[in-house]
């Protein structure tokens, strides 16, 4: 086995272990945390604002982590809900690590919080690899990618405990076949619920925040499903869908590779800072340590 691959499974087994500890900690302050992943522009962020809303209209504590590459005009928008909202800026790395949301929530997460939701960076690919300490899963989808997505990205879609198909307002419009996606769900994940949304219309935004707060509450047990475990019984994503979009081919095609974990060489050396948004927020600049890299 080459050095590089040591590497990669030697990170990925450090991040498992930094998510697991992080996973009981948020039990012990009975915070859920729910980590979102789609490609960009699925539609994570409406209908995340709109979750947060319908949260505290409950009388709900909820707190929002928003990576992003470069901007923060997620956590903007998130912000508007009254919730408070932190930006994780990656500096171009492709995934958020277990690591960033630790050192992130220290210091930040309001006592009491009871939901609190991790809208990943917008890939298909990496982000699936790494476990965050969440207790949820979810995999979002829109109409508009494509009915054969979750059967291309299986990592990404059979390590979910929940997958989101977004949009269905347009589902006529592009001719959206809910039950050929359906279908491609079922083979890479047998048995997990769909559920239907809309940002434009509302539609499913109780549903899945009734979810959340099933497992929140313990009724259902919580069953690990961990990407990390998934990717190595299952293999990795292939093919030239797999390549993560923000960087170079020569990381996606690697057989017995753990996930695309390189820099973009377009944005300097990895790192990643935070802002606060929303209620008590300082607009601090404090840096999150540099994520492991192989
Ligand atoms: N028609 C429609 N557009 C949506 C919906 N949700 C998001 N959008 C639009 O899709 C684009 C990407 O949404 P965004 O929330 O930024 O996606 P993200 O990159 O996954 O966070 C934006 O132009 C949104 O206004 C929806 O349910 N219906
Ligand atoms: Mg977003």
């Amino acid at each position: 086995m080459c050095r590089s691959v040591d590497v990669r499974r030697a990170v990925l087994a450090k991040n498992d272990g930094l998510a697991a500890d992080l996973r009981a900690e948020l039990a012990e302050r009975r915070v859920t945390a729910v980590n979102l992943l789609s490609s960009p522009g699925s539609g994570k962020t409406a209908l995340l604002e709109l979750v947060l809303r319908r949260a505290r209209e409950r009388g709900l504590s909820v707190a929002a982590l928003t990576a992003d590459l470069a901007t923060e005009n997620d956590a903007r928008r998130l912000a508007r809900s009254g919730a408070p909202v932190k930006q994780v800026l990656t500096g171009g790395l492709c995934h958020l690590e277990s690591a960033q949301v630790r050192a992130l929530i220290d210091g930040w997460l309001p006592d009491g919080t009871r939901l609190l939701f991790v809208e990943n960076v917008g890939n298909l690919v990496c982000p699936a690899s790494y476990d965050l300490g969440e207790t949820l899963r979810v995999a979002l989808m829109s109409v508009t990618e494509g009915e054969d997505k979750p059967l291309k990205y299986p990592t990404a879609f059979g390590a979910a405990h929940l997958v989101v198909l977004t949009k269905t307002d347009l589902a006529d419009a592009v001719g959206f076949d809910a039950a050929a996606f359906t279908t491609a769900v079922e083979r890479v994940n047998p048995g997990v619920e769909i559920l239907h949304t809309s940002a434009r219309t509302g539609q499913g935004v109780d549903t899945l925040l009734d979810r959340v707060l099933t497992v929140a509450d313990g009724a259902v047990p919580h069953v690990p499903l961990l990407a990390a475990k998934h990717l190595r019984e299952h293999g990795h994503d292939h093919g030239p869908d797999s390549a993560d979009p923000d960087h170079g081919p020569a990381h996606s095609h690697d057989p017995d590779h753990g996930p695309a974990h390189s820099h973009d060489p377009d944005h300097g050396p990895a790192h990643s800072h935070d802002h606060d948004h929303g209620p008590g927020h300082d607009h601090g600049h404090e840096r999150a340590p540099e994520p492991s890299t192989a």
